[in-house]
């Protein structure tokens, strides 16, 4: 990995994990943050010994959002002449499995690069809010969209206009997050998870997450087509016949990704 200045990049085994390094701006998500945060990403994902990434801040901050002072004095044209949204779906075209791990805020763009992951785990002190109200402004890099296709209407109407924060019960509470731990243990909870992703069939774990990710896209119609052709697919595998080989003469499977 080349050497980054708003990130820093680790391997656990076959996790890849990126932790967002602007602590005194509780991790703002600066251009150059999430230029670096794409690149290391796209790294791990090329990578055939990484399985699946962990995106973490610091027990204080996930992240508080875009950049407000990189922000502030922007023309509508000026952000999209920064094509501000082509990084945030790439960080959505990743093929492999992210999990979030969540500490402290996790406001605005921060919020939503938790949503853009896959599985979310939280430290109890983990508060997720859309605070743009509050400068003016509404979120645009999903906030409104996912938000209300996983809380509902009433509670997304209330962080996106009132600036309402879920706390780690709410958000496990309303299915926002997969776990809520003590914040001593949010990273290796996370990390544990991401490792046991990645030790499952590689190609089977992509064409998973790929199929539940067209559930907010399509119809149930055009969702469960496109499932059952993943799983014919799949069928041309060498794990798929490794896998059920290994179940019929009782032993552990071993996972080529081919
Ligand atoms: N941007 C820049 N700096 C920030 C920041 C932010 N979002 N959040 C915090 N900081 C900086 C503070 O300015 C302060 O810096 P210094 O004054 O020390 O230089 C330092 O971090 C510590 O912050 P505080 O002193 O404010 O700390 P407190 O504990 O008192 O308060 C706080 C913590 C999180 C409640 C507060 O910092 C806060 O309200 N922060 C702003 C939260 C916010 O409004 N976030 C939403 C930003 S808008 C899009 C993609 C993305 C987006 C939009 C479009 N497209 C693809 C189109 C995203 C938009 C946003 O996220």
């Amino acid at each position: 990995m080349p050497d980054y200045t708003d990130i820093l990049t680790e391997t656990h085994g076959r996790v890849g994990l990126v932790r967002l390094n602007r602590p005194k701006a509780l991790n703002a998500l600066r251009a150059n943050l999430l230029a670096e945060l794409l690149d290391a990403l796209k790294a791990f994902d090329a990578d055939d010994a990484i399985g699946a990434m962990v995106i973490t801040g610091n027990e204080r901050a996930f992240s508080a959002g875009a950049d407000i002072k990189e922000m502030a004095d922007a023309s509508a044209v000026d952000l999209m002449n920064r094509g501000l949204s082509d990084g945030w779906q790439r960080i959505s075209a990743i093929r492999k499995p992210i999990v979030a791990a969540v500490s402290g805020f996790a406001l605005g763009g921060g919020c939503e690069l938790a949503l853009l992951c896959d599985l979310i785990v939280a430290s109890e002190t983990a508060q997720f809010g859309q605070p743009e109200i509050t400068i003016g402004v509404i979120p645009g890099a999903g906030g409104t969209q996912r938000l209300t296709r996983i809380l509902g209407k009433a509670l997304a109407m209330e962080m996106v206009l009132n600036n309402r924060f879920l706390k780690a019960d709410e958000a496990l509470a309303h299915g926002l997050v997969n776990r809520a731990v003590a914040v001593e243990s949010y990273l290796d909870e996370a990390l544990a998870l991401a490792g046991e992703i990645a030790a499952r069939a590689p190609v089977a774990v992509r064409l998973g997450k790929e199929a539940v990710n067209k559930a907010y896209e399509l119809s149930l119609a055009e969702g469960l087509a496109a499932e059952e052709r993943a799983f014919y697919l799949l069928f041309s595998t060498e794990d798929q016949k490794e896998g059920m080989a290994a179940f019929i003469e009782k032993r552990a499977p071993i996972w080529r990704g081919k």
